[in-house]
């Protein structure tokens, strides 16, 4: 299998988010990749390619416009401001956008108005790295396209909670919507993306939820005890053309081990093949970990393997998208596991 990632995603590494109620050091950072690069070298059996240039062009098919330029302005904007010493971080929010969607000037409203949480810094080089993250899950569309069954596109930084025009959860360009996005572009009628991260995929979900191309399943933690808190309930379907389109299946937090995922991922992938998409698109969220450090769901090494021989039995052309997962000791070894039982599940 292709895996498709970039040096230059390392120059987005935010020092510090906000949890818990202190600044605490970043947990989406650079030695992420680094786990999963060592472990899929040791394990053999992966080609790594680096990405084609697209431009931020394709950033804009899920995207506003002002929200584009805002992130690839905002650094100067910050520099200007404040210097360079701290990560440009918001500290108010735009919750009155629906009283007077007003966008101001100043760096400090605009941070607010495109953010919807405080763990979404911007550093001198998250630009760059936003784009070849959108880059990296663009040429595995195109491999695919060009013939490969599946890809691996390790991305960073992660992207299904970024919304049209909202950053939030480390999250600043949405690259498994931009994926889905290119094979729609590319004359595929039926997108399906399941969304496999312990967090719901509140970003992707809000760029398709109303339409009927792009098939949304997520299972993730129950939104009433996790974040994203506001979305992710199993009652919201989609709505017009989209209604029966958009199916959340959260689970929850503290008891979902192997016995309770397993039907409830099997029940994700049965709607995923009556809907009969011409690709599918993983947002492959690696926090369901027993050990991850933010989460509390109890997954184990096995059953990733078994994530990914359920996934391959689909027999659909299928691009990864790296998304969470934070124990870094265990990601790499854990995110080779799911592309190992893909593979065995073709043969
Ligand atoms: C890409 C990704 O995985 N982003 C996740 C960001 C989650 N950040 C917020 C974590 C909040 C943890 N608090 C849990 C309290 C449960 N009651
Ligand atoms: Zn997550």
């Amino acid at each position: 299998m292709k895996v498709i990632y970039t040096e230059k995603q390392r120059l987005h590494h935010v020092r510090f988010e906000f949890l818990n109620g202190e600044a605490t050091p970043c947990f989406e950072k650079p030695e992420r990749a680094d786990m999963v690069l060592s472990a899929l070298n040791n394990h053999g059996g992966f080609t790594m390619v680096e990405p084609n240039s697209y431009g931020d062009a394709p950033l804009r098919w899920v995207h506003n416009d002002d929200y584009v330029d805002f992130l690839a302005s905002c650094w100067d904007q910050w520099v200007e401001a404040f210097g360079d010493v701290h990560d440009a971080s918001p500290y108010c929010f735009a919750p009155a956008r629906h009283l007077r969607n007003r966008i101001p000037k100043d760096i400090e409203g605009r941070l607010g108005y495109y953010s919807f949480d405080m763990t979404a810094a911007i550093t001198a080089g998250s630009w760059k790295a936003i784009v070849a993250a959108t880059e990296c899950a663009l040429t595995g569309v195109d491999l695919i396209k060009q013939g490969e069954h599946a890809a691996f596109a390790l991305c960073r930084p992660p992207g299904h909670h970024a919304a049209s025009d909202l950053m939030g959860g480390y999250c600043y360009a949405n690259n498994a919507a931009i994926a889905a996005e290119s094979f729609i572009r590319q004359g595929a009628k039926r997108v399906a993306v399941l969304d496999i991260d312990y967090h719901h995929g509140n970003g992707t979900q809000s760029i398709f939820y109303h339409r009927n191309d792009v098939l949304f399943a997520s299972i993730h933690g129950d939104p009433d005890y996790d974040y994203p808190h506001y979305l992710g309930f199993a009652d919201e379907e989609g709505e017009g053309e989209g209604l029966g389109f958009n199916l959340n299946l959260p689970l929850p937090l503290h008891t979902t081990d192997w016995s309770v995922y397993e039907p409830v991922l099997a029940q994700a992938l049965t709607r995923i093949a009556d809907y009969k998409p011409e690709a599918l698109v993983i947002s492959l969220g690696m926090d369901t970990f027993a050990d991850d450090p933010i989460s509390y769901f109890k997954l184990m090494r096995n059953d990733y393997q078994n994530i990914g021989w359920m996934i391959g039995l689909l027999n659909i052309t299928t691009l990864f998208v790296f998304e969470g997962g934070y124990a870094v000791d265990d990601l790499g070894h854990n995110t080779v596991a799911v592309l190992d039982g893909f593979n065995k599940a073709l043969v």
